[in-house]
């Protein structure tokens, strides 16, 4: 088989890619390793930028997500047993989040793609990436017992944290930045209606909490649980009794309990690799990097990689330019960077850390309190969680 563009993962930078590719006439076919029902049935994030929500309009698939998703104008900020709001709408210039979750912004794409009939193959085994550091790299993968081959022009490594593609650079051309959280994330999903009406994120001396949610009528909810617990051991009694004791008054009145649809521990790490092109394979999304999910990051992290990447893929086919590939690393790390900060700060701000001395809870009582009661505090926070402009910083190089 030949095409122009090999993608490698059909996840959300997969798909959003392969969508934004056949809008610009490009060819490509995505290879996954699992089946599309697996991939739904990955419960992750839930919070989509204006960049992300603009992206997915370009690509056609955004009507079900204007239809369905909730605009969300603030944040609110739970520590010291009292509420906080950020109003992300008045202090950013009129700028909002978008509730809309992952699963359903995949099975969007999902569809579109199945609709145009574009290729997608799915459970494909031992798929391994070639000659990328030449002008005609190619892709092979086993499906069904026999081996296949993808020649092309382009690699785009969207295959995730633990893809093929991201470890088949050669070692002296990457370098890899790491911090592991010495604790995880146990979400839980349910068809409950949220306690509140926007998000709160509690800093709370038994840990961290976030009440989020997925509709009117459906919740999801994370307690920071040590690296040490396994979701088995937890029940859904056991979330719901942790989660009031780290709420306030009006949440351990207001939450609504029932059945969790959903459980998981997610582990947090703050990881970036350098460069992000290899000759003529690409890394987008998780594949590149991975943030603590506090700052709600990841999945708009990776949709504007993606932006990035479809951009200079069109300009060197239909400009004849490769100015578009040879900055893709360099525009999307400045990005990169800004994210990765302001999800470690935010993480560290939020979170109780093995070993922390009681003075440690103080000063980060006492930052939450200053960024509250301060115009540039309040300023800071919401500019970063709404989404930094695709052009921040640049009128200063
Ligand atoms: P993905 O990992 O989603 O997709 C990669 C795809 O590549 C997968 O389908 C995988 O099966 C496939 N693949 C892997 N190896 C392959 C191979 N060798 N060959 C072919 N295919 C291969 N972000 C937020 O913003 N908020 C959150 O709350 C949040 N929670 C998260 C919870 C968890 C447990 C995880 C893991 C991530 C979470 N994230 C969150 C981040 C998440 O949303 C990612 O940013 C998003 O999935 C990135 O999408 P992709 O880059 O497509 O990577
Ligand atoms: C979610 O709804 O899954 C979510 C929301 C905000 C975050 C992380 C996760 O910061």
């Amino acid at each position: 088989m030949r095409t122009q563009v090999a993608i490698v993962g059909g996840g959300p930078s997969g798909l959003l890619l392969g969508q934004l590719l056949h809008k610009a006439g490009i060819d490509a076919v995505i290879v996954e390793r699992v089946s599309g029902d697996y991939v739904l049935g990955r419960i992750r994030a839930g919070i989509l930028e204006q960049v992300s929500i603009d992206l997915m309009d370009e690509a056609g698939v955004g009507a079900r997500m204007h239809k369905e998703g909730l605009v969300h104008e603030g944040i609110e900020m739970l520590f010291g047993g009292e509420r906080h709001r950020v109003d992300l709408n008045k202090l950013t210039g009129g700028k909002n989040v978008m509730v809309y979750g992952q699963t359903e912004l995949t099975r969007d794409l999902m569809e579109a793609r199945s609709a145009a009939g574009l290729p997608t193959v799915y459970e494909a085994q031992n798929v391994r990436v070639h000659e990328f550091d030449s002008t005609h790299p190619y892709v092979t993968y086993e499906k069904n017992g026999k081996s296949e081959r993808i020649d092309c022009d382009f690699i785009a490594g969207c295959d995730g944290f633990h893809g093929v593609c991201r470890a088949s650079a050669p070692r002296s051309a990457i370098k890899e930045y790491e911090k592991v959280y010495p604790f995880g994330w146990l979400g839980l999903l349910a068809d409950t209606p949220p306690v509140n009406h926007e998000l709160i994120y509690v800093n709370s001396p038994r840990g961290f909490a976030l009440c989020s949610q997925r509709s009117a009528t459906r919740s999801r909810y994370y307690l920071q649980v040590p690296l040490t617990d396994k979701v088995e051991e937890w029940t859904d009694d056991a979330f719901w009794q942790e989660l009031k004791l780290r709420l306030d008054d009006k949440g351990r009145r207001d939450l609504v309990t029932g059945p969790s649809i959903e459980k998981s521990i997610a582990p947090l790490r703050s990881f970036v690799t350098e460069p992000l092109r290899f000759g003529r394979m690409f890394l987008a999304g998780d594949a590149g990097h991975i943030v603590p999910p506090t700052g709600a990051k990841g999945l708009n992290l990776a949709a504007t990689d993606v932006k990035f990447l479809h951009d200079a893929i069109v300009e060197f086919y239909k400009d004849k330019s490769e100015a578009g590939i040879d900055d893709y690393s360099r525009k999307c790390l400045g990005r990169i960077w800004r994210a990765e900060r302001f999800s470690w700060w935010f993480t560290q701000l939020m979170h109780r850390f093995p070993h922390d001395e009681a003075i440690t809870s103080k000063f980060q009582n006492a930052e939450l309190d200053y960024l509250m009661n301060s115009e540039s505090g309040l300023k800071t926070i919401a500019e970063n969680y709404v989404g930094l402009p695709l052009d921040f910083g640049a009128s200063k190089r």
